[in-house]
């Protein structure tokens, strides 16, 4: 490789690493697995201090681009079921998306008479996996934000 181009792949990687680097990662090797959504990659939404939650901590969404992500390793297949737990005040701020790799979406908020605490949401997120490996879940607002994400856990089915 000459200089100019080992240059310009310095550069590029320059520019690539640090955001690949910016998603975190975990491994499933355990159930329930839980994970905090303060250590997921976060944008539009910032993490807040609450007592009621998980690790003391939460993220607040910010706006409709709010977007929070991590890879997990998983050691085996199987099937697996995913659980948001959320602090929503009302029903005009609640709904979120839960995405899981390149699976539809699925919408979801807690019931009403969860409003106020961190409460599991309605609809659960199915992890179905024909062999080890990573997946990325990614948590996004469309319509509606403002509430705040305690966690996820994770529950092996089968
Ligand atoms: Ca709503
Ligand atoms: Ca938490």
């Amino acid at each position: 490789m000459n200089h100019k181009r080992r240059l310009v792949l310095i550069l590029f990687m320059g520019l690539i690493l640090p955001a690949r680097a910016a998603v975190q990662t975990a491994t499933a090797d355990r159930f329930p697995l839980t994970i905090e959504v303060e250590d997921f990659w976060l944008r539009g939404g910032k993490v807040i201090n609450d007592r009621d939650a998980g690790n003391g901590k939460a993220v607040l969404s910010l706006n409709f681009d709010f977007n929070a992500r991590i890879v997990v390793a998983f050691k085996e297949a199987g099937r697996y079921q995913l659980t948001l737990y959320e602090k929503a005040e009302n029903g005009s701020s609640d709904s979120i998306h839960i995405k899981i790799d390149n699976d539809p979406d699925v919408r979801t908020y807690p019931d009403a008479d969860g409003y106020g605490v961190c409460a599991p949401c309605r609809r659960t997120a199915p992890i179905n996996l024909k062999a080890p490996g990573e997946v990325t879940i990614n948590l996004f607002t469309t319509n509606e934000y403002g509430a705040c994400y305690d966690k996820v856990v994770i529950d092996k089915l089968e």
